[in-house]
C-alpha cells in the first residue's frame, strides 16, 4: 500500500494482483503445514472429511494459485511449472493487463520429509492487445519483469518480492491470517563463504564447474577458502538462505541427461523471478556467462544454468565459466 501511494498513476490492480498471490499462499501454507497428517486425520487416501478428494499437494498448490489469479481481473494470461501450455482464462470472467508465471510448489518431493519448499512467481505487463494473453506474453527477457517474489514455507511462511526497488520481507501471522513486514528492505551481503550445490553431480559438471569447485575447497585462510558447503535441495530453501546470509548457489549444465544440457532449473518461473530479486537486493544472478535478467526466453519451460547469490561471489565463478581462470 505505502509503495502504491509512491505512484499517483497506480490504479490499486497490481495491489490488487499481489493481494491475490498473499491469499493462494496462506491457503497452501495451511495445507502445506498439515501435510504429514493426512493419514492421521482420518482422510481416506481419496476423500478426506469434507469429502473432498486429497490432491497431491503440488496440484492443490497449482489450483490455488491458478484460481486465485484467474479471479483476481488482473490477469489476462498464466504459465506454470505444472502445466505444458500458457494457461488462458475462462471466458467469463475479466482479464487485466498483467501477465503471472509461478512454480507453485517447487521442492514438494521434500514434503513428506518435512523439509522447506516454496512458491517462486514472475510478473510482467502484457504485451499483446485483445481478450486473452498469448505465449508472446509469457516469453518476456527477465528485465521487462515488473515484480517477482517466492513465498518460503518453512519454520515459518515467509513472502519475499520486489518491484525492483529494494525486497521486502513478510512473515505470516497465522494468528491474524496476515503477512506482517517482518524483513524491510533486505540487503544481500557482498560475499559470502558459502555455497550451495549438488556435489554428487562434480562427475557430471563441465571443467569450469569443476575447476570453480576446487578452487573453493581450496585451505586459503585469506579468503576464507574453502567455503562451508549447505544444500537443502529445495531451491526457495537454499535460495532464502543464500538471499539473507549470503554466499552463492549454483545449479550449472551438466553431461547427466542429454535431455537436459543446461542444467535443471526453469527459466521463467525460477532462475529470472529470483534473479529479479537478488538483484534488487545487491546481488547478482548469471548463466555463467551472461545475466540472467538478459537471457531472450523461447520455449516456456526452458531450462538454464544458474548461479545466484553475493555479487562478489558470482562474479568469482564467472571467472571460471569465462574462462578467464
Ligand atoms: P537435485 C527440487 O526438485 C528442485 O527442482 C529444486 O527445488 C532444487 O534446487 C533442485 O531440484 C535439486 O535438484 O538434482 O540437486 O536433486
Amino acid at each position: 500500500m505505502e509503495q502504491q501511494r509512491d505512484y499517483p498513476e497506480a490504479t490499486g490492480d497490481f495491489t490488487g494482483l499481489l493481494t491475490q498471490i498473499a491469499l493462494a499462499a496462506k491457503i497452501i501454507s495451511r495445507e502445506v503445514n498439515k501435510a504429514g497428517l493426512v493419514n492421521i486425520l482420518g482422510f481416506t487416501g481419496e476423500k478426506n472429511v469434507q469429502g473432498e478428494a486429497v490432491k497431491k499437494l503440488d496440484i492443490f498448490a497449482n489450483e490455488k494459485m491458478i484460481d486465485a489469479l484467474t479471479y483476481s481481473g488482473h490477469v489476462c494470461v498464466m504459465g506454470s511449472e505444472e502445466d505444458a501450455e500458457p494457461i488462458a482464462l475462462p471466458p467469463e470472467v475479466s482479464r487485466g493487463n498483467y501477465v503471472v508465471m509461478f512454480d507453485p510448489l517447487d521442492g514438494s518431493s521434500n514434503i513428506e520429509a518435512a523439509i522447506t519448499i516454496g512458491t517462486i512467481f514472475s510478473i510482467h505487463r502484457r504485451l499483446s492487445s485483445g481478450a486473452d494473453g498469448t505465449l508472446e506474453d509469457l516469453l518476456q527477457p527477465g528485465h521487462k519483469q515488473v515484480a517477482a517474489g517466492y513465498v518460503v514455507y518453512g519454520s515459518s511462511t515467509m513472502m519475499v518480492y520486489t518491484t525492483g526497488q529494494g525486497v521486502d520481507g513478510f512473515t505470516l501471522d497465522p494468528s491474524v491470517g496476515e503477512f506482517l513486514l517482518s524483513h524491510p528492505n533486505i540487503r544481500t551481503p557482498e560475499r559470502g563463504n558459502t555455497y550451495s550445490a549438488n556435489e554428487g553431480n562434480y562427475q557430471y559438471w563441465h571443467p569450469e564447474m569443476q575447476r570453480y569447485m576446487d578452487h573453493i575447497h581450496e585451505k586459503d585462510p585469506a579468503s576464507k577458502r574453502p567455503y562451508a558447503s549447505r544444500y537443502v535441495g529445495s531451491l526457495v530453501a537454499d535460495f532464502h538462505r543464500t538471499l539473507l546470509y549470503g554466499g552463492v548457489f549454483l545449479y550449472p549444465a551438466d553431461s547427466k541427461d542429454p535431455k537436459t544440457p543446461t542444467g535443471k532449473l526453469r527459466l521463467l518461473y525460477e532462475a529470472s523471478p529470483l534473479a529479479m530479486v537478488i538483484q534488487a537486493a545487491g546481488g547478482k544472478a548469471s548463466t555463467g556467462t551472461e545475466n540472467i535478467l538478459d537471457v531472450q526466453p523461447n520455449k516456456l519451460h526452458q531450462r538454464v544454468p544458474l548461479v545466484i547469490g553475493s555479487r562478489a561471489e558470482v562474479e568469482l565463478a564467472e571467472e571460471f565459466f569465462q574462462g578467464n581462470r
